[in-house]
């Protein structure tokens, strides 16, 4: 595939801040190393994972906007949480300000953040990547190094332990969860 990576993190390193640009090359470099232990085309996990939050940095209330703007879908629960549209719209910059025309990598930027039953291989290596990558903080999930470890060996299993966590998370938090996530890990847990 001919697309110019420096390029464009130079591109996203003007629209993001700094902690989510070094995200975003974690996740790129993480998503690198899955498509090389799965097998998967190494350019297209690679400009996957550095694209994957590229609608992030804009506010719940302008995320919404654009949606509208763009005729994107916007659900109940995502209205009440905007945050959880970053995927969808990022999916649409990617096509349509980055010049994404990969159907894979578009649609693993859509699904990244609730996952959805029987992913695509690409779409669950951006999902593990995002959890993984090595600027998250064990602090925060004790878990981590566990499912780093798992996701070299079974991504489906570590796809199932993300989203059971995920699920911990939000219920602890009292947070909102969206159907698609509960869907998606029934489907992961019963596989
Ligand atoms: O954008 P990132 O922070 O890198 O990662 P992400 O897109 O996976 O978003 C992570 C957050 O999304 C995390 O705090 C959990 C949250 N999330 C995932 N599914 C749901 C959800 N939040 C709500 N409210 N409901 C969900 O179903
Ligand atoms: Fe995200
Ligand atoms: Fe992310």
């Amino acid at each position: 595939m001919d697309y110019d990576v420096l390029d464009l993190q130079k591109k996203l390193s003007k629209i993001m801040s700094a902690k989510r640009l070094y995200h975003s090359l974690g996740v790129q470099g993480m998503s690198l190393a899955l498509a090389i232990r799965y097998g998967y085309d190494m350019d297209k996990a690679n400009l996957a994972g550095l694209l994957h939050d590229c609608a992030k940095d804009l506010e719940d209330e302008e995320l919404i906007k654009e949606c509208n703007t763009y005729n994107l879908p916007v659900s109940p629960v995502e209205t009440r949480n905007g945050f959880l549209l970053h995927g969808k719209l990022g999916a649409y910059y990617a096509q349509h300000k980055y010049g994404v025309d990969d159907s894979e990598i578009i649609s693993s930027i859509y699904w990244h953040t609730t996952g959805r039953p029987d992913m695509t291989l690409l779409e669950k290596i951006v999902f593990v990547a995002d959890y993984i990558e090595p600027n998250r903080s064990v602090k925060r999930i004790p878990e981590l190094n566990t499912i780093r470890a798992i996701a070299f060996a079974d991504l489906d299993k570590a796809v199932t332990e993300i989203l059971k966590n995920t699920l911990l998370y939000l219920e602890k938090q009292g947070q909102e969860i969206d159907n698609l996530t509960v869907v998606a890990y029934d489907y992961y847990r019963n596989r």
